[in-house]
């Protein structure tokens, strides 16, 4: 550009040298709409302001984004890892998935243990204010559901619940638990084809520790045990088969003869049959030195029948 200008000027010198005057003034006049152009060029300059003026439109549609933007609640998330697990193993409760739409910092984690079987005293381990919560260590079988609730920067919240699923490991397991404290209940499995009383039922005078030969002889997983034998208190009365032979066993209640305690008492067997929970029943057991039917139970398919 400068030397396009030079080579103008030093043109219009030429031509100046050999003109009148008054070619000075239209010169002035050329100059002029140049000067126009700069002001029209300004001109498009302030309307580019303009243009920043819708801009700041555009800063009223920054307030339409203020409304999207004001506090939404975070979605909480819940999962278990695995979702399946056996007495024996832990799991974790998972909710690092839980997010918050609006960006907001999710600034507490809350999981509690909403529902679990009966027996259970599992408690959850120490996690506060963090996402994920384990090793979660269930007692008993059956179904855990956890509640995890978040909370996030503008103190909104959310909620959510998963199962976790607890196998017994043993193939054959029986638990009885009753209402009234101090009866003692005693819990009978009798082997197919078996006799009460007999080396063919499993109960507390003979199967606590494990000397019963069921199945094949020689063989122990297919052999009962009486684990958890309880006198004084509600229950819980345990037994179980790893690997029980084939066959129809029947299950029965004796009320040991403790003084008091004629009335009902309300009692729950669970039966579980390859883990998964095969029957529920509840009884009422009344009287002092009696036998109560309770169910059968078909191995491996599963079938409770209430007797
Ligand atoms: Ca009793
Ligand atoms: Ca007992
Ligand atoms: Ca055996
Ligand atoms: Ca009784």
């Amino acid at each position: 550009m400068g030397w396009t200008r030079i080579l103008w000027v030093a043109l219009l010198g030429l031509v100046l040298a050999g003109c009148p005057s008054q070619t000075s003034g239209d010169d002035d006049d050329d100059t002029l709409p140049g000067d126009d152009d700069t002001g029209s060029d300004d001109d498009v300059t302030d309307d580019d302001v303009g243009d920043d003026d819708v801009g700041d439109d555009d800063t009223g549609d920054d307030d339409t984004g203020d409304d999207d933007t004001e506090p939404q609640p975070p979605v909480a998330v819940c999962a278990v890892s695995p979702t399946e697990v056996e007495t024996t193993a832990s799991a974790t409760w998972l909710g690092s998935k839980s997010h918050d739409p609006g960006g907001l910092a999710i600034v507490d984690y809350r999981w509690s243990l909403v529902a679990h079987p009966a027996l259970s005293g599992a408690a959850l381990p120490a996690c506060a204010g963090q996402p994920d919560c384990g090793p979660f260590d269930p007692d008993f079988p059956g179904l855990y559901t956890a509640q995890l609730e978040i909370e996030n920067a503008a103190e909104l919240t959310d909620s959510c619940t998963v199962d976790l699923l607890v196998l017994h490991p043993a193939d054959l397991y029986l638990e009885l638990a009753w209402t009234a404290a101090g009866d003692d209940l005693d819990l009978h499995l009798v082997a197919p084809g078996g006799t009460p009383y007999s080396d063919t039922d499993c109960y507390y005078a003979n199967c606590t520790s494990g000397l019963l030969d069921w199945g094949k002889i020689g063989v122990t997983d297919d052999d009962p045990q009486l684990p958890l034998d309880d006198m004084m208190g509600t229950g819980p009365e345990v037994i179980l088969i790893p690997a029980p032979a084939a066959g129809t066993y029947t299950v029965f209640v004796h009320d040991f003869d403790t003084p008091g305690l004629e009335a009902a008492n309300p009692s729950t067997l669970r039966v579980f049959v390859g883990g998964y929970l095969a029957g529920e029943l509840t009884v009422d057991v009344v009287g002092e030195d009696v036998d109560v039917d309770f169910c059968e139970i078909e191995v491996p398919g599963g079938k409770v029948t209430p007797l």
